[in-house]
Order: C-alpha cells, then structure tokens, then sequence
C-alpha cells in the first residue's frame, strides 16, 4: 500500500553529533530496557482499523512511534519501520453494512483520511504500510506452517490456533486466566464458542458466510483473523527478535500475545520482539475514546475548523505517551500559546545557548520518549529568549536556527 509523503528531518549529527541511546517500558518485563539495535532499527507498528476517521487516541499512539523512530535516527540508526491496515475485519464488515457503502470504499476513503492527517500532523511515514487484503498469500502461508507443525485444528470449517502451542502463551500480558478470557471477550474473541479445545484459542482463518468477503486459498475460501495478519506482516518484512512492538495498550492482549505466540509457534523461535511498547488511553468524558462507541474528537476536525496541525501535535506531546488521561479543549488553547511563544521566540534569530537545550530535550526523550519534560526544556530557552532580547550577554546569533532544527527532527513540529 502506498503510505503518506514523509516531512522533511533535518539532521542534527553535523551540528550536535549522536543522541544517547533510547531507553523505553517493556510491557513484557514491566521495566526500562535500553533499545540496542544491531544494524537497522526495527519497528513494528498495529495500523489503523479503517472504519471511522482518525481521532485524537489514534494520533496521540502513533506520534509516541514516531518520536521513537525520531530519537533511533538521531541516534544515528536507520530505521525499518512496519505498520499494517486491518483493512478487512468485522467492525470494518459491520460498519459498512450499516452506512450501505462497499466494505472496500470504506476502508480506502477512511485510510486516506488517515493518511492526510499523518501527514499534517508531520508523522514519519512506515517504510512499509502494508494491508491485511494484500497479505492474504502470506497469511495462508503462516497457517500452512502452523498445520505442518501441528499448531492448528478446525472447529465447523474454521481454523484455529492453539494456545497450548506456545509454552510462553501468557508472558507478554502476564494476566490471570479469567482476566484474558474476560479481554478477549471483550476485545473481538470468542471465547464462548462451542468445539474449541480451549476458550482463548484464536481464529486464523474464518470460512467465508453469507455474503463476507472470502478468498481462496488452500484453506479453502475465507478471510483471515486479525493477529495472524499481523504476525505474518511482521515475520515477512522485519523476521524475528525485531526490536519494538508497538501499538496502544488496548492490544496488549490479546492482540500482541496472540501475535508472538503465533510467531512462536510458526517459527519455532523466540522472541517475536524484544520489546514491547504501549502508549495509554485517550480518553474524551470520562471513557476511552473509541470508534465504537463513538465518543470521538477526529483529527481531522480539528483540522478542518482551522487549528494548526502543529497545535494538534504539541497538544498531545504534552501528555507522557504511557498515561491515560482525557482530552479536553484547555489541552488545544495551552498548545496553541505554546506554539506561538516558541515561534515568537526562535524568530528572534539570537538567543540563549542551545548546549543545555539539546542535552536536556535529548535526555528527556531518551529516558522513555519523556515529550512533556522535552517540551518544558524548549519552554526555558524560549523564555530565555524572548525575556533577554536585546541584551548581549549569553546570546548566540544562530540559536533560533538551531533550536528550529532540533525542534523540527525531535519533536516533528515546524516552528
Ligand atoms: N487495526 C488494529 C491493530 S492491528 C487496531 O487496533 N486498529 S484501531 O484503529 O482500533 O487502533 C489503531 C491504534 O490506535 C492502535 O494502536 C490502538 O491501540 C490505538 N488506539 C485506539 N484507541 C485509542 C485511544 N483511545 N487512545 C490511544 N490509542 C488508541
Ligand atoms: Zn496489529
């Protein structure tokens, strides 16, 4: 699939040399781990389900990759970078049939609004954007290898893949039974159905009904589930032990325990990734916003009424990508005074040293991708800058220029 057109990433290593290492929250250990990619960096990215415009929680997940991707490169590392489309899935089925459109239509105008608003709010494309639909070859691959390998069964023309054949099953999430099977209800499972050997096996394959989209494959005519798509993409373009698996912390289970089992199981190796990272909740009055239930601020909307996408990006910047926590509109009005006391500041051309500036935006970042500590660090030299105009003492001519830049390759906002 074709993804969005990249912004410009000035390169910092001329002026500043290598940023320090990247240190983030593994979700599979519960502490910090230092990222040490060997060669390429390798980032695998849960993509959008293209029934509904992007809201503010999907923006808010796919800034916190993005500043990691921002912080790899400035690092010195180049980064391969993978993030799907469930572009053929129940909700997306769902939705479609109820507003009367194609299934098809859908998903592509709403993955296009996706991709204009990744683009607006300056968020570094994937290297590869790839979609379940393009995927169904690979995906009937997998489930071919989890057959030879005895890690699959049928329940009335559906196939299924066991858990028991992960011996890790349950590592990643590290939940009690009855909390997974309570998610997994809860999360697009169906752990109730009759004839499966244990409630939390998942569905790799569902034979085509009624008037479902359906393929034909040598699974006979169907579609896919939804976590093998996305371990078939991940094993496709990045193999195992990739270096971060990414997505909001609503896919910790099942989705991205179901995903590295059923690498597990595929491959017969260990670890799908070697770390796993999830950004909190967004949420708008009280409850997590979501497309299903509708309690929504679309980026898009914003957008549309006016606000500069740099606000939108700086809005959700300063919120720690790891926290829950409710949007509201004093979120968009701090953000905009910000944004125009930065612009003020650093088109004053002088100002105070940019030394401090860079080791503490750079340390902040580094220790967990700390946006909201980045974004007071730029708070003090603007300050500085504005409050001490004029004045000689300590100011350089070129540190407008330069803070431009590192607020431009770190922080992806165009001052
Ligand atoms: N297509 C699947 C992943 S393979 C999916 O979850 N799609 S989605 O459209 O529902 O969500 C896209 C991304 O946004 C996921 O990483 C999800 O965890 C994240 N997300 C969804 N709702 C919120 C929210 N309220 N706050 C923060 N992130 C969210
Ligand atoms: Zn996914």
């Amino acid at each position: 699939m074709r993804a969005w057109q990249s912004p410009d990433v000035p390169s910092l290593t001329d002026s500043f040399g290598f940023a320090p290492t990247v240190v983030v929250h593994d979700t599979a250990t519960g502490g910090y781990v230092a990222t040490q990619p060997v060669d390429a960096a390798r980032l695998y990215v849960c993509g959008i389900t293209p029934y509904d415009a992007t809201h503010l929680g999907h923006a808010a997940t796919y800034l916190a990759f993005d500043l990691l991707v921002r912080a790899w490169r400035d690092g010195g590392h180049d980064v391969v970078y993978v993030q799907n489309v469930t572009d053929v899935d129940d909700p997306l089925i769902e939705r479609a049939r109820e507003s009367g459109v194609d299934w098809e239509k859908l998903a592509e105008r709403e993955t296009e609004l996706f991709r204009e608003d990744m683009a607006e709010l300056r968020v570094i494309p994937p290297d590869h954007y790839i979609g379940a639909v393009e995927s169904i070859p690979l995906v009937v691959r997998q489930i071919e290898e989890l057959r030879a390998r005895g890690a699959l069964y049928e329940v009335d023309g559906d196939l299924y893949f066991p858990v028991s054949a992960d011996p890790t099953f349950g590592s990643l999430s590290g939940l009690d039974r009855e909390t997974m099977v309570a998610l997994f209800r809860e999360r697009g499972g169906d752990p109730d159905r009759q004839g499966k050997k244990d409630p939390l096996d998942c569905l790799v394959w569902q034979q085509q009904r009624g008037d479902d989209p359906g393929w034909e494959s040598s699974l006979g005519t169907g579609r896919p589930g939804w976590h093998l798509e996305c371990t078939a993409i991940a094993l496709e373009y990045l193999g195992m032990a990739f270096d971060v698996n990414g997505g909001g912390s609503d896919l910790t289970f099942p989705h991205h325990e179901m995903c590295a089992s059923e690498a597990h199981a595929v491959t017969g190796e260990r670890p799908f990734a070697q770390t796993y990272v999830h950004a909190g909740m967004v949420g708008l009055d009280g409850e997590k916003m979501s497309k299903s239930k509708g309690n929504l601020v679309l980026v898009s909307t914003v957008r549309r009424a006016g606000t500069d996408p740099m606000a939108i990006r700086l809005a959700l910047l300063a919120h720690h990508y790891r926290d829950d926590w409710e949007w509201t509109d004093g979120d968009l009005a701090e953000a905009e005074r910000r944004l125009s006391r930065w612009r003020e500041a650093v088109a004053l051309g002088a100002g105070p040293d940019v030394g401090n500036l860079l080791i503490d935006l750079r340390s902040a970042l580094a220790r967990d991708l700390d946006a909201p500590q980045a974004l007071l660090a730029v708070d003090n030299w603007a300050e500085g800058a504005i409050t001490e105009a004029g004045s000689p003492a300590g100011h350089h001519p070129q540190a407008g220029r330069l803070v431009r830049d590192l607020v431009d390759a770190r922080l992806g906002v165009l001052l």
